[in-house]
């Protein structure tokens, strides 16, 4: 079977970097490979199928190009995958555009979005065949097995004599050693490591690539879906799977790599198995990760550092204990500085912190200790997003509880949540705070902590023409506001009008799924808990994360300040 992947993006998402062509000749963009449909490919390849992937990242191949490709190629099946609400519109637009050209080629969607909504994007999207929910691997090549009569594959919302089937769930598979490494040589791109700012900030040239080693995240924030995507579990490769996976990645030249993975710091027995592995193998290539800021594993940010971790990127949100209770995080003010004294004082290079402003109940004092907060915390690197509100998310279902969205008519938008609910401030106060504590916190990281800036700053001169990096600076000061974005204004107006009741009409379900979910999650956490205490047992030592992440935080070689501020 030949099957054709496209990896719909959302414009701000990506740039093309002023050298736009690799020493290798491959071209070259500023962002995140499309690991989702590179997975897919291995195993569609592996298993004798041929498979072509494009991604609209790719200047040489805008939908056009695709649309002619498959007309030529007439490949079996076309897979659009798209992470987000936002990116809906697009491949909305591109599938349109693909049954415009071809009226009997077999399209599926697949990723986040597509599964949390699935039958409601088949009513929308009646052009599409299939809407694929959850993990891909074992679903397409089930799929392509099936085409002519997807009634057997599990996971699969289709249509069959104009009504709509929602085949069952697929069992959550347990073992993701079992899939191989993602097809990174499918496509002619080669990834520049950056970050997603006003201004895409390049973090190094090296080659750059993402890897997930774990799958879902088992807390029950209100704005996130991630638990619901994952039925409320963890799932994670092996270390020696992952450690293989590094060394294939090393042998192929790339030099760094960013984990995808939505909580990589939950089971201190596998950072330390991977870390050592890294070690061991003599693996060179420099990585980052994302976790929550009261992991247990904090005792092996040495090792991680190490094992050549230069980035941690940390959910912080709010240096509002109130405002994070509201928003259901599950973390103090204090683990926070905690564990970001914890990684700088274990040497992580690049320490940053994801905040929102804009959330439920949040006051204009306490975005102002928001921006005091970040300030004092020893990050090297900030964003503050305005909270959205995604349907899927347990924030969603408040508010079609309170009668703030209408789930039949929005459930294909998103919203920031101060458009909608009035507990929250208004959008240009939130916008004149927020550009008011940007500039404040500039000044105060640039006096107060000038060595861990300037080098940061040398980082970025290196990769970034230095008129990017005055901007970058500047920024906070010029007070530029924009309206809302082309996202924004695409994903409230492009849809199927006449369908949209019958779409709506299947909205009823969300409630019981959210209470499931967040049992299930609260399951898994006991579980792997469980496993952590178990492991400390082992070494005899039932307190040995609590003690070492205290120790660290207390470490001579701290700095006071934080010393201090972690005692309170
Ligand atoms: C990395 C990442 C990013 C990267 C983008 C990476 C890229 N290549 O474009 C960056 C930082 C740029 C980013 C930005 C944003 N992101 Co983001 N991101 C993620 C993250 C952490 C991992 C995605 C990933 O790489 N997964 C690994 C791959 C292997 O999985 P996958 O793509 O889902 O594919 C699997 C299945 O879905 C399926 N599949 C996928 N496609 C297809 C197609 C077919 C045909 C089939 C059969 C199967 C299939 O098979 C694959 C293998 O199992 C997810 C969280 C998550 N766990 O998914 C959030 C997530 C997707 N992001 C989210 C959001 C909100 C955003 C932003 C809107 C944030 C913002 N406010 O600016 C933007 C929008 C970006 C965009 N749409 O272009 C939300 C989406 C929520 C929603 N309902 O919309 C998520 C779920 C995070 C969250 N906590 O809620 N993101
Ligand atoms: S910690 Fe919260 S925000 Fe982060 S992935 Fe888990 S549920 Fe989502």
């Amino acid at each position: 079977m030949r099957v054709v992947l496209v990896h719909i993006r959302d414009p701000q998402f990506y740039a093309l970097p002023a050298t736009t062509r690799a020493a290798n000749g491959r071209i070259r963009v500023m962002g995140f490979p499309p690991i989702g449909i590179m997975s897919l490919s291995a195993v569609l390849k592996r298993a004798g199928h041929e498979c072509v992937l494009f991604d609209q990242a790719n200047p040489e191949t805008p939908n056009e190009v695709i649309v002619g490709e498959i007309k030529r190629q007439r490949p079996d099946l076309v897979g659009l995958s798209f992470l987000s609400t936002t990116s809906y519109p697009y491949a909305k637009i591109l599938a349109r555009q693909i049954r415009a050209g071809d009226e009997t080629v077999r399209l599926a969607f697949g990723g986040v979005f597509a599964s949390l909504n699935a039958q409601l994007v088949k009513l929308q999207c009646p052009e599409v065949d299939f809407v694929c929910r959850g993990d891909g691997e074992q679903l397409i090549l089930d799929l392509v097995e099936h085409l002519d009569d997807p009634s057997v594959v599990a996971g699969v919302t289709w249509a069959k004599d104009g009504k709509l089937v929602h085949n069952p769930n697929r069992l959550m598979e347990r073992d993701l050693d079992q899939w191989p490494f993602p097809d990174r040589e499918g496509l002619p791109l080669d990834f520049v490591e950056s970050m997603p700012l006003d201004v895409p900030t390049v973090l190094s040239m090296e080659r750059f690539t993402t890897m997930q080693t774990s799958r879902g995240c088992p807390w029950p924030c209100v704005f996130c879906d991630i638990p619901i995507f994952n039925e409320g579990k963890w799932r994670s490769r092996s270390p020696g799977h992952v450690v293989a996976e590094f060394d294939h990645l090393q042998k192929e030249g790339y030099g760094s790599v960013y984990f995808v993975d939505d909580h990589f710091l939950l089971q201190p027995k596998r950072i330390e198995a991977i870390c050592n592995g890294i070690q061991q193998s003599g693996v060179t290539i420099q990585w980052g990760c994302e976790g929550r800021v009261d992991s247990v594993a904090q005792h092996l940010f040495p090792s991680m550092a190490k094992a050549n971790c230069r980035t941690i990127m940390f959910g912080i949100e709010s240096g509002s204990q109130m405002v994070l209770d509201r928003l259901k995080k599950e973390q103090t003010l204090g683990e926070i500085e905690t564990a970001v004294t914890n990684a700088k004082n274990a040497g992580i290079e690049i320490v940053h912190g994801f905040f929102v402003v804009g959330s439920p109940s949040e006051t204009v004092s306490d975005i102002r200790a928001t921006f005091d907060f970040a300030a004092r915390l020893r990050l090297d690197t900030f964003g503050f997003n305005r909270l959205c509100v995604y349907r899927g998310t347990p924030l969603w279902q408040e508010y079609v509880k309170r009668g703030l969205v209408d789930d039949k008519a929005d459930w294909y938008k998103y919203f920031k949540c101060s458009e909608i609910d009035p507990t929250c401030l208004a959008g240009e106060v939130i916008n004149r705070e927020r550009t008011m504590g940007f500039r404040r916190l500039f000044l105060y990281k640039i006096l107060h902590y000038p060595k861990q800036t300037a080098r940061l700053l040398r980082r970025f001169i290196r990769f970034m023409p230095l008129r990017d990096v005055v901007y970058l600076i500047v920024k906070p000061f010029l007070g530029v506001t924009r309206g809302p974005t082309r996202n924004e204004v695409l994903s409230r107006a492009v849809e199927h009008p006449a369908l949209k009741d019958a779409a709506g009409n299947l909205t009823q379900v969300a409630d019981d799924l959210l209470a499931h979910v967040m049992s299930e999650s609260r399951a898994e956490r006991l579980r792997i808990q469980d496993d952590a205490e178990q492991t400390g047992r082992l070494t005899d030592d039932p307190d040995l994360d609590r003690r070492v992440v205290t120790e660290i935080a207390l470490s001579p070689t701290a700095d006071p300040s934080a010393k201090q501020r972690a005692t309170r």
